[in-house]
């Protein structure tokens, strides 16, 4: 079993829903088990001109090896209506997988950690409400040190799910 931590983020088709349907169908994996969904967290996009996004962490306890876990995230984008038009372009739901316990991961399909996660507000914020106050990434930085590097303006706490 390794600690997985998956970046949920939806701008299409009732995002709120998309992210709650989405954590149920983690919740279904084989040998995965949810073990924490953080708040739900609206900000613009990183692109002018889309609508506004909601993005959430979830952490996952998983006996799946990285790149089976990212075919079973594929294909869960895929149940939800995802189309890949463009690049950034807007999406029904994109599950990135953040952080595969204290793995680097260089593959042509799979670079773990994820290569923006550490300059994303949106993610950083929902990660430590899972995370611990002294949590590590695999480089050894503190999680802590790259919240002090990101500044939570622009991000809004919802408080429900
Ligand atoms: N891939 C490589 N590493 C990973 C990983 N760690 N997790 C590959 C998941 N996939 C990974 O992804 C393209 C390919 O990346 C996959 O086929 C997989 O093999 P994609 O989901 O099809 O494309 P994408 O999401 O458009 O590209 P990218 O570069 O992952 O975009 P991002 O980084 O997800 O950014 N603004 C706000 N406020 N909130 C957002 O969530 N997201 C984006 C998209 C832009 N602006 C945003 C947000
Ligand atoms: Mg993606």
């Amino acid at each position: 079993m390794e600690r997985i931590y998956i970046g949920m983020g939806s701008n299409l088709a009732a995002p709120d829903q998309q992210l709650r349907s989405a954590i149920e169908a983690l919740a279904q994996l084989p040998g995965t088990t949810v073990v924490g969904v953080s708040a739900f967290y609206q900000s613009d996009s990183l692109l002018p001109g889309q609508p506004r996004y909601t993005n959430a962490v979830a952490a996952l306890n998983s006996s799946l090896a990285p790149l089976e876990l990212l075919d079973a995230l594929q294909a869960i984008e895929n149940d939800q209506g995802r189309e890949r038009l463009e690049r950034w372009g807007p999406r029904t739901l994109d599950l990135d997988i953040l952080l595969f316990g204290d793995r680097l991961i260089d593959e042509p399909r799979l670079k773990v950690p994820h290569y923006q996660m550490h300059l994303r507000a949106f993610v950083l914020y929902p990660l430590a409400e899972l995370a611990s106050a002294h949590f590590l990434l695999p480089d050894g930085q503190p999680l802590s040190h790259l919240l002090a590097a990101c500044p939570f303006e622009g991000l809004e706490r919802m408080s429900q799910n």
